[in-house]
């Protein structure tokens, strides 16, 4: 999987299939489709969009919350939190190749994820962000240490990745912590330069995996 994981959103800039279109223009290859508040009308019209686009660069596209539209319209998988339907239930839903990624707050949610085949987790908030709403208690930078090590300690491999409210400038000590990729919207939508914010994303990560 990739290390770099854009969530689509929408602001007075982008709609939510242009925010998308940004991180595939500029090298991103591993995008959920989110949109919370969109009737399903919408998200489907938007999916079929972005199916295609995604194909046309052989981008990975995970369904937010919603694994029926996963399964039947073909996307790479799907991603559920912790008060969605839950992980078996889902994954009766889906196709083989379709994967299942679940959101953690906690160590102990991690622990859940691999007992229940979960293919990848995001790990979060690491800082308050607008662009969740309802968010569970901010882990920071001592919390990605604290969760990591229990995990290296439990020989947890699964793929972690870090989310909510991450600027550039936090990327270098994220990575450190062990976890696998940085998922994030904010940052490229919220951007002056959206292009050059993406490029030093990439530069920042693959300086900090040395
Ligand atoms: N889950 C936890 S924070 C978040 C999600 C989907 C939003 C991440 O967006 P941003 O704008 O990078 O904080
Ligand atoms: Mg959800």
């Amino acid at each position: 999987m990739d290390r770099i994981y854009f969530i689509t959103h929408t602001n007075e800039k982008y709609s939510y299939i242009e925010s998308a279109k940004l991180a595939l223009d500029n090298g991103i290859r591993l995008i959920q489709l989110r949109m919370k508040h969109s009737p399903i009308e919408q998200i489907k019209q938007t999916a079929y969009e972005l199916l295609e686009e995604c194909s046309k660069y052989k981008a990975c596209l995970i369904m937010n919350d919603n694994a029926d539209l996963a399964s039947s319209l073909g996307f790479d998988g799907v991603h559920i939190g912790q008060n969605d339907e839950n992980i078996k239930s889902v994954k009766t839903k889906i196709k083989d190749n379709q994967i299942v990624g679940l959101t953690c707050n906690n160590f102990e949610q991690i622990q859940q994820a691999k007992e229940l085949s979960a293919d990848y987790v995001g790990l979060g908030p690491f800082r308050f962000t607008q662009t969740k709403e309802k968010l569970s208690p901010i882990l920071g930078i001592q919390g990605y240490k604290d969760i990591m090590q229990q995990c290296r300690q439990m020989d947890i491999e699964l793929p972690i990745y870090a989310i909510g409210g991450i600027r550039l400038e936090d990327v270098n000590q994220i990575v450190e912590t062990g976890v696998y990729g940085i998922a994030i919207s904010s940052l490229i939508l919220e951007a002056s330069n959206p292009q050059n914010t993406i490029k030093e994303l990439f530069q920042r990560i693959k300086d900090s995996a040395k």
